[in-house]
C-alpha cells in the first residue's frame, strides 16, 4: 500500500518513522509520504486559504491549490468539469443525499482512495479501517482552520476518484492531522503481514461479526496487592472460561455501549447469551435486542 499525507504540517507525520508503522515501511508492506500543500502554491505568500464565502469566522482552505496537488499525486489533467451535464445533477443529489450514478468521463485507478477528515462527516469505523486496509493507494488531505472548500471532495468524485469524508468522534479538533494519524494507524495495522500475532485481532473489540466490547484481560501472579484474578480465569477450565469471557463482553457493552447491543441480531445470538442479556435487562424476542427494564 502506498500512502500519501498532504498537510500544511507535513513534520507532524515525522513520528510515523518510529512506532510499529516504522517497522510496516522497513519490511516494505507500505511506503508513506508526508506532501507539504504549500508546495503546490504558485504566488509568493504561499496563501493555501481565503475567507468564507457568505461570510463568519476563520478561514477556507483554496481549492484551487489543492487541485494542482492532487491533480498531481492521482495522475489527473486538471478539467474544467461545467460542461460535463451530469455535474449539477450530481451536486443537487449529493446535497438532497440520493445516491446517483454520474456519467464518469474519466476512471480513476482502481484501488485508490481520497480521504478528507472532517468533523461534520460520516463516523469511521472498524468496518471502514477493514475495508480500507485491501487498497493500493490512500491519499489523505488534512484540513486546517475551518474546513476546505466543499468542491474540492466534488469534483474528484465527477472525475471517478472513490472519495471519502469522515470524522473521528464527537469533538472538535484543530485539524485533520491527528484523525489522520488515528485513520492510518487503524487501517494499517489491517494488512495481513503488519501485527505480530494475527489472533489478537480476531479477538479484539469491534472486530467480531457483532462488535462487542472486549473483556478484561489478567496476567500473572493471581494475587497483586490484595487483588485477585477472577477465579474462573485462573481455573483451567477452556470451556467455563470461554463462556465468562463472552457473558462479560455482553454485560460490559450493556453498560457502556447500549448502541452497540442494539445492532445485534437476535438471531445470531446463543442461549447463554439470551440469558445474559435478559439477566441486564433486555427483550430479546425481536430482531435487534430491546432495553425494557434496569437489571433485573
Ligand atoms: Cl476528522 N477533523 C477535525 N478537525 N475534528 C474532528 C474530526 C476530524 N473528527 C472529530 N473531530
Amino acid at each position: 500500500m502506498h500512502i500519501d499525507i498532504v498537510s500544511v504540517f507535513p513534520q507532524y507525520f515525522e513520528t510515523l518513522t518510529l512506532s510499529l508503522l516504522g517497522k510496516a515501511r522497513e519490511k516494505g508492506l507500505i511506503s508513506v509520504e508526508a506532501r507539504n500543500l504549500r508546495d503546490w502554491t504558485c504566488d509568493v505568500h504561499h496563501a493555501v486559504d481565503d475567507t468564507p464565502c457568505g461570510g463568519g469566522a476563520g478561514m477556507v482552505m483554496k481549492p484551487a491549490v489543492w487541485g494542482e496537488c492532487l491533480d498531481e499525486l492521482l495522475g489527473l489533467e486538471a478539467s474544467d468539469i461545467s460542461e460535463n451535464a451530469g455535474y449539477t445533477t450530481f451536486c443537487q443529489a449529493v446535497q438532497s443525499g440520493r445516491n446517483v450514478k454520474i456519467s464518469r468521463k474519466y476512471e480513476a485507478r482502481e484501488g485508490t482512495v481520497l480521504i478528507f477528515p472532517n468533523p461534520s462527516a460520516p463516523l469511521f469505523t472498524q468496518n471502514d479501517a477493514k475495508e480500507l486496509s485491501q487498497k493500493k493507494h490512500i491519499i489523505f488531505g488534512c484540513g486546517r482552520y475551518e474546513g476546505y472548500d466543499a468542491r474540492i471532495p466534488r469534483y474528484y468524485e465527477t472525475r471517478g476518484v472513490d472519495v471519502r469524508e469522515y470524522s473521528i468522534g464527537d469533538y472538535v479538533l484543530n485539524g485533520g492531522e491527528a484523525a489522520v494519524s488515528v485513520m492510518l494507524e487503524a487501517i494499517t495495522r489491517l494488512i495481513p503481514g503488519f501485527m505480530g500475532n494475527p489472533d489478537s485481532i480476531i479477538e479484539e473489540s469491534y472486530s467480531g461479526e457483532d462488535s462487542l466490547l472486549e473483556h478484561a484481560q489478567f496476567t500473572k501472579p493471581a494475587r497483586w496487592r490484595g487483588m485477585d484474578v477472577p477465579e474462573i480465569y485462573m481455573s483451567g477450565h477452556h470451556a467455563k472460561i470461554e463462556a465468562a469471557k463472552r457473558s462479560e463482553s455482553l454485560i460490559r457493552t450493556s453498560n457502556i455501549r447500549p448502541d452497540l447491543v442494539e445492532r445485534i441480531h437476535c438471531e445470531k445470538l446463543s442461549e447463554e447469551d439470551r440469558k445474559t442479556l435478559i439477566s441486564q435487562g433486555w427483550d430479546v424476542s425481536g430482531e435487534h435486542p430491546r432495553k425494557i427494564s434496569a437489571e433485573r
